[in-house]
């Protein structure tokens, strides 16, 4: 992936049928190849003609609201927000056929947020539950504290003080196909297929 404009589609770091039965390979190709790129279109569309942001990262655009221009924010904002969440969902997922819960610090800190890992599932199962309409459940660096929060549409949990560690994406495009309305399966199931390994790099990256 580009640093910068012009941003690219990033491919799958698996097979598509790689996540099944968790989800679909049809699930996953039209999420990827459908939804993701059109993320990536869109957002270079909306940056083509501003030169001067040519040169910033997505986190920058993402952060610095100020230094882009009122007229493209809301499509930098949903399109740029929509293809750093997915970057972080795909790469967040591997193949697994059991339910394992991660090692070392990211699990101490697991346990010191919230009591148990399996305080940490039902908490996140909730948010991912509660949030209306489209959006996300998110597992996030706090200062240095684990926190579990629940964002719309394609907003990003990335201030100063926070950084995105591990998504579900709870969009209806990331299961209908496959589940239909039942969004309590799909991410009941997903909690098999987390990379821990990719989360934990996240949080050494946040450090
Ligand atoms: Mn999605």
């Amino acid at each position: 992936m580009n640093e910068t404009y012009p941003f690219s589609l990033e491919p799958l770091p698996y097979e598509y049928h790689a996540l099944e039965p968790v989800i679909s390979a049809e699930t996953l190709k039209f999420h990827h190849d459908k939804h993701l790129a059109t993320y990536v279109e869109k957002l270079n569309k909306a940056l083509e003609p501003h030169k001067e942001l040519h040169n910033m990262t997505l986190e920058q655009l993402l952060t610095e609201p100020l230094t882009v221009p009122e007229t493209v924010k809301t499509e930098i904002k949903n399109n740029g927000g929509g293809v750093y969440n997915h970057q972080i969902y795909f790469a967040s997922m591997k193949p697994s056929s059991d339910f394992i819960p991660p090692e070392g610090q990211l699990m101490t800190m697991i346990e010191t947020a919230f009591g148990s890992f399996d305080t940490f599932v039902k908490q996140l199962t909730d948010t991912a539950l509660s949030v209306f309409g489209s959006g996300y459940g998110w597992l996030v660096n706090h200062d240095g504290m684990l926190e579990i929060i629940g964002m719309p549409n394609q907003d990003v949990p990335l201030t100063a003080s926070m950084y995105p560690l591990l998504p579900v994406d709870v969009w209806e495009h990331a299961y209908y196909l496959q589940y239909q309305n039942r969004r309590m399966d799909y991410v009941n199931n997903w909690f098999s297929i987390i990379n821990w390994d990719y989360v934990e790099q996240r949080l050494n990256k946040a450090k």
